[in-house]
């Protein structure tokens, strides 16, 4: 069940030009015209920009930049993808929340997001450091109807559907590095992190995780990340809202989803290697057992990295550590 905030919102949202009556609200909202000044009231304090006209109603003339599920549909344009939202101020990490609200049943295409993380988790037990209101902290559930096998290939979706999202949005270059880094000018600016919950041959849910740093200055960057890592600030010298770019990633994402859903993973794989980092190039990949000097030829149908050798042969790799 909306709350009626979340109602009178979507109401005032859908009428961008014209007053609403307090009566019409009243009615539409089963509350008093009293009960609804107060929710006005109340908004104005979350950074809404109200305007109230005797006789005419009550219009939003702008939304606060704050991230919150609220502000995140003011111009989402997705059928289901973020049409419920989780935001917290401050969490631990978006993970763990989405982890939560997946296994008590949160719908497919649930986001959760927050300002801040102050354990935010990279893969393999890594910290990924989420500085408040600074990039985009978030993590989204999906239920696809797949092979528990071929998850990893929705590490790949994403992030070509988040290379997309930022060419077109910010006017950058990036490049994927395999299998879950962005990069812009060879530095780290966002990551992805795909966990699962599954039986055998069948996924329960998926939550994949994206961190993306926006709005930091070098010194907002952790002292280990300095030179490493950049943001879209450093990048393009320009403050990116937050919000704006949420809804721009998630729309890409819905499409690109979609696109993998219906189509598989091939027609994902040629836009991948569009993005993909030192392909032509030499790099060196460590196994377990191994380690040895290749050539990255690109990926495969099925998303695995393909190698040449030095003595010409090719390999293909599901997980491996490189040596960029
Ligand atoms: C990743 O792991 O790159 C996946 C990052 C996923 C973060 C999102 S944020 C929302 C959601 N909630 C979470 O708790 N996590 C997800 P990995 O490939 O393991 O890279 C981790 C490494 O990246 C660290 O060991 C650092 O070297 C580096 N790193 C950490 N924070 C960074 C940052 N803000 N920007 C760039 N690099 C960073």
């Amino acid at each position: 069940m909306e709350s009626t905030r979340t109602r009178l919102i979507k109401i005032l949202s859908a009428e961008r030009d014209s007053y609403i009556s307090g009566q019409a609200l009243s009615d539409a909202l089963n509350i008093s015209r009293n009960a609804v000044w107060k929710h006005m009231k109340e908004l104005e304090k979350d950074g809404y920009e109200i305007e109230g006209k005797p006789r005419k109603g009550y219009r939003i003339l702008s939304f606060p930049d704050k991230l919150s599920s609220n502000t995140l549909q003011w111009g989402l344009h997705t059928n289901w993808l973020g049409q419920h939202t989780i935001h917290k101020s401050s969490t631990p990490s978006t993970q763990f929340v989405a982890h939560q609200a997946a296994r008590e049943m949160a719908a497919h295409g649930t986001v959760v997001i927050a300002d801040e993380q102050t354990q935010g988790r990279g893969r393999m037990n890594r910290s990924w450091y989420s500085a408040k209101e600074k990039g985009v902290w978030m993590s989204i559930i999906l239920r696809p109807g797949i092979q528990p096998y071929l998850a990893p290939q929705l590490t790949l979706m994403s992030a070509v559907a988040l290379a997309d999202a930022l060419r077109r949005h910010t006017g950058t270059k990036p490049l994927i590095k395999w299998p879950n880094d962005i990069l812009l000018s060879g530095k780290k600016t966002a990551g992805i992190l795909t966990e699962m919950q599954a039986e055998q041959d069948q996924i329960q849910y998926v939550v994949i995780g994206i961190g993306l740093n926006v709005n930091h200055q070098e010194t907002d960057l952790a002292e280990d990340l300095q030179g490493r890592a950049t943001s879209l600030y450093l990048e393009t010298g320009k403050t990116w809202q937050i919000k704006e770019l949420v809804q721009d990633i998630l729309q890409s994402f819905e499409k690109t989803y979609e696109q993998y859903i219906d189509n598989g993973f091939p027609a994902i794989k040629d836009r991948w290697e569009k993005y993909g980092f030192k392909i032509g190039e030499k790099i060196t990949a460590k196994t377990l057992k191994d380690s040895w000097k290749a050539k990255f030829l690109g990926i495969s149908e099925d998303g695995a990295l393909i190698l040449q050798t030095e003595n010409g042969e090719t390999k293909q790799l599901y997980s491996a550590e490189i040596d960029w």
